[in-house]
């Protein structure tokens, strides 16, 4: 049986685990063998197919855009394509479900809730704490925009569950839907 394409396409604050389960699910299917899966992983889009470009909002339209269109076209070719950016603004977020829809690919968007806090507290790279001193202008959540999706076919927070877990409740979506 020959699958159809597919985008998972996370969206969540820096520090919410969204690039650990991304990856965690890629690693899961690729284990199976059930699909051919390509990780549109943020730091890798950042430095290959988005170099040059900033955190304003036109500049991360334009990488979620890139993102989108990379992962349509995969999802074109009957390919799993999961990508994890921040995505913090609702139009953009929807472009991408429509250039994945107009490719004939499956779009499922998850939501990596965790919330504000638990990522601040985290602040692995001290991102945050370098925009509460004032030393990093548009932070997302701070003192630039997230604008919470109402259209997410998956609502995840990490403070509830561990990253395994979380990778689990995808998967069984995935199954549930007849995607693997
Ligand atoms: C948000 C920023 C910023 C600002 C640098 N705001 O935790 P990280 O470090 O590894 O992930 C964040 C990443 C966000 O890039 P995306 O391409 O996912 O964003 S978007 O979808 O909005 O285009 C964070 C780091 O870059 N970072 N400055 N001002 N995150």
């Amino acid at each position: 049986r020959r699958h159809r394409g597919l985008v998972v396409f996370f969206t969540g604050l820096s520090g919410s685990g969204k690039s650990t389960i991304a990856r965690g699910l890629a690693d899961s299917l690729r284990e199976s063998g059930e699909r051919t899966v390509t990780l549109l992983d943020g730091d890798v889009v950042r430095r290959e197919l988005s170099a040059g470009l900033g955190f304003s909002k036109a500049d991360r339209d334009r990488n979620v855009r890139r993102i989108g269109w990379v992962a349509a076209e995969i999802g074109r070719h009957r390919g799993m394509a999961v990508a994890c950016p921040i995505a913090p603004y609702e139009e953009a977020r929807a472009a991408v479900r429509g250039m994945a829809t107009e490719a004939g690919a499956g779009f499922l968007l998850v939501h990596v809730a965790t919330p504000l806090e638990v990522c601040e507290q985290r602040d692995r790279k001290g991102l945050y704490a370098r925009a509460r001193a004032g030393q990093l202008r548009g932070m997302t959540g701070i003192d630039d925009p997230y604008e919470t999706p109402a259209d997410a076919e998956l609502t995840i927070d990490t403070t509830t569950i561990t990253v395994p877990e979380a990778v689990e409740l995808v998967l069984a979506y995935l199954v549930e839907h007849g995607w693997v």
